[in-house]
């Protein structure tokens, strides 16, 4: 049984870091040794574009392993990776937002998740084998409705801690990791509810900061890191249209080794990628440039789409244009600074969350997206060239509109989200094996 008795919720004010620990059910694998700290995990953002998507000729510096598009959904034919029937776990309620973390010390990701309930607002600790297998550990109560989860070694101990982002009223929940699966809670309070959250670093310090997208999607602020895993309120900035969380991303555009906003949004009819310059101490204001990518502004992410760069974009619109009826993800490879060469192939859709991630250990990042629905998780391989090849779509009911995926000795693509009272659970199998 998941004991919560011990959980410690300091109610928005300064930050306490006195309160006792929260401890993880003791387990065998708490007594493993520590593998080494690993860095934190970030797919941050992104940048930005190009031209309007169907005037712009394909002129990725290196060539496609396959001419243009392509991809509309399920094939038998493809080797590439699928996804196998899921597990479905229980959450009692849906779940707003999924993070990676060693909550056990064990040096392998688990998970925990932001959930609501019958009971509130809650933690939801899940602990990971690193084959995929998934157990529930504990559910930490959340005094308030929680909006987003993050995870980072916010106080600089080799420790991955947690950032839990609140509204009614606003707050930021964190637990810092005092190692063996032991947390210690603290809270502060908030000007605005965040509606996402981020982890980066912002104002050129060594230590972890987070950009909480503010409710609604008009504008984002810096919460800038102490180090400690304390948080000061920084910069305020309006974004150039509403972003939707999935449609946000820090990518550096430029190349002034400063992190810069790219952002999904639509105006009008159109939807545009907005790059927003960062000026290092926590503020976007700049716009360097506008992109129109198509319609039907959905999810951004920032990757190394190709080659070793970093900076390149996928963007993930409802059509191509005017009249166009297919989804299409929208490849911006970075060329340099603020140059980017786009090119689109078509997905099944339309797409909620996506996430990039190699899940065939092919050494290429793939494209794993929900369906806006929840009724499909779709797996799209990508070349490592800016790419796509065919998408593998599994259909299920109720999935959620959220994706993340597991990293261990076997990927694992979780699907989750508002209108989905469970945890997905898709183990990653190689097509028509
Ligand atoms: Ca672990
Ligand atoms: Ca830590
Ligand atoms: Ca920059
Ligand atoms: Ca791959």
């Amino acid at each position: 049984m998941i004991d919560t008795r011990d959980v410690v919720h300091a109610p928005p004010g300064p930050l306490s870091l006195a309160a006792r620990g929260v401890s993880l059910p003791a387990a065998a694998a708490f007594r493993r040794p520590m593998s080494a700290p690993r860095s934190v995990p970030r797919v941050l953002g992104l940048g930005l574009l190009l031209c309007d998507l169907l005037a712009c000729a394909p002129t990725i510096r290196t060539p496609l392993k396959q001419a243009l598009p392509s991809v509309t959904g399920d094939s038998s034919t493809a080797t590439g990776p699928c996804l196998g029937e899921p597990a479905r776990i229980d959450l009692g309620g849906p779940a707003v937002g999924g993070a990676l973390a060693d909550l056990d010390g064990d040096g392998v990701k688990d998970l925990a998740l932001a959930a609501l309930g019958p009971g509130g607002g809650a933690a939801v600790f899940f602990r990971h084998d690193g084959q995929g297998g998934l157990e529930p550990s504990m559910r930490v109560p959340i005094p308030q409705t929680p909006t987003a989860i993050v995870a980072g070694d916010f106080n600089n101990d080799g420790l991955d801690d947690l950032v839990i982002g609140a509204a009614d009223p606003p707050a930021l929940h964190v637990l810092l990791a005092r190692g063996r699966g032991e947390f210690i809670a603290g809270a502060t309070p908030l000007r605005v509810a965040p509606e996402a959250l981020w982890v980066a670093r912002v104002d050129g310090d060594e230590s972890l900061d987070l950009l909480a997208l503010d409710a609604g999607g008009k504008a984002v602020r810096t919460l800038l890191g102490d180090g400690h895993g304390e948080w000061k309120e920084g910069k305020r900035s309006a974004l150039p249209a509403r972003v939707q969380p999935a449609a946000l991303t820090l990518v550096d555009a430029d190349r002034d080794q400063i992190l810069d906003l790219a952002v999904l949004g639509d105006s009008r009819s159109d939807a545009v990628v907005t790059l927003v310059r960062g000026d290092g101490r926590g503020e976007f204001g700049k716009t360097l440039q506008r992109r129109v990518v198509g319609r039907g502004a959905r999810a951004l992410l920032g990757a190394p789409l190709a080659g070793d760069d970093g900076h390149d974009l996928l963007a993930l619109v409802d059509a191509a244009g005017p009249g166009a009826g297919s989804p299409v993800a929208a490849v911006l490879v970075h060329n340099g600074p603020l140059e980017y060469a786009a090119v689109g192939y078509f997905v099944p859709g339309p797409l909620g969350d996506a996430t990039l991630s190699d899940l065939d250990r092919d050494g290429d990042l793939d494209l794993v997206s929900a369906a806006a629905d929840g009724s499909a998780v779709h797996v799209v391989p990508g070349d490592g060239r800016g790419g796509f090849a065919q998408a593998q779509s599994r259909r299920a009911t109720g999935l959620g509109a959220a994706v993340l995926v597991l990293d261990g000795n076997r990927p694992t693509v979780l699907a989750f989200g508002p209108g989905s009272q469970q945890l997905h659970v898709f183990p990653v199998t190689r097509c028509g094996g």
